[in-house]
């Protein structure tokens, strides 16, 4: 592993101390503990914990920047940097005792380029890290996209619509026939940020989700770049903070998803 930033050890800390406040109330939430904040979205008191520890910790070591945590906590920095931060991606899955969720810290610059990323996935201990110019990582070893090359071999993640999806149903359910025929399988496990940091090491072989937000993809789209993948929303374009599509693969399979997002969506 190379030399680690002060950024990159700081959102390394921070996920681990979210991390061990997942681990102790894994299967142990109650039904006051959960609140929906959206139709069929939710969050729980332990989003609301990961999120304060996370926010103090990166507050504390760069109080210049900025930053954007999907549960509103705020800050209005003047280095113009910003934190991107999902105290607990999967909370669907959290709050069902399904073992996959994760917390995904990034930062980017005011030029949108994404310069740190960190998914951590706590039951696991599995901590994925990229730093711009410096690879990806899985538990400090170095990772790559898949080297995967016919379709009758690939496994596919995905994000399945869940909310306000009648503009893009159709389109969803098209895309997913396409796939099923040119994969071994498809994959929808409930975090976008697990799914990325899977794609960057090559367990999965693409990975495509309409509807995402920032807080969802950002550290994954820098671990998939950085391991030597692509990414670009549906219409191949690589500022992927246009748009609310990801699609990530390697030179074979991005091209391959590509060519189906570009049929069946507008965007
Ligand atoms: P979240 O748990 O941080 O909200 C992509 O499917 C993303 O949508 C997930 O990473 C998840 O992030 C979010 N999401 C919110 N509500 C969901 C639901 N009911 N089903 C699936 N994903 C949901
Ligand atoms: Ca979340």
């Amino acid at each position: 592993m190379e030399y680690k930033s002060s950024e990159l050890n700081t959102a390394i800390r921070a996920a681990q101390v979210a991390g061990a406040i997942t681990r102790e109330k894994f299967g142990e939430l109650s039904q006051a503990d959960i609140r929906a904040k959206e139709f069929k979205d939710f969050v729980t008191v332990v989003d609301k914990a990961c999120e304060a520890a996370i926010s103090a910790i990166i507050a504390e070591s760069f109080p210049d920047d900025s930053m954007l945590c999907e549960e509103g906590t705020v800050m209005a920095g003047t280095s113009g940097r910003i934190w991107i931060v999902d105290p607990l991606d999967g909370t669907l899955n959290f709050i069902h005792s399904f073992p996959v969720f994760s917390i995904s810290i990034a930062l980017k610059d005011g030029n949108n380029e994404l310069l740190t990323g960190v998914v951590y996935q706590p039951l696991l201990d599995e901590l994925f890290t990229a730093e711009r110019g410096k690879g990806a990582y899985l538990n400090d070893k170095k990772i790559s996209i898949t080297s995967r090359t016919d379709k009758e071999s690939f496994l596919m993640a995905t994000g399945l619509p869940f909310k306000e999806y009648d503009d893009y149903l159709e389109s969803a359910i098209g895309m997913l026939k396409d796939v099923m025929h040119d994969s071994a399988g498809i994959r929808r496990a409930g975090s976008a940020a697990i799914d990325l940091a899977y794609t960057a090491c090559g367990r999965f072989d693409g990975f495509w989700e309409y509807r995402l937000f920032p807080w969802d993809f950002s550290a994954g789209v820098l671990l998939v770049r950085e391991a030597g993948g692509i990414v670009t929303n549906f219409a191949g374009e690589h500022n992927v903070f246009n748009t609310q599509s990801i699609l990530a693969g390697s030179s074979v399979t991005h091209p391959l998803l590509l060519e189906k997002t570009l049929r069946h969506f507008r965007t």
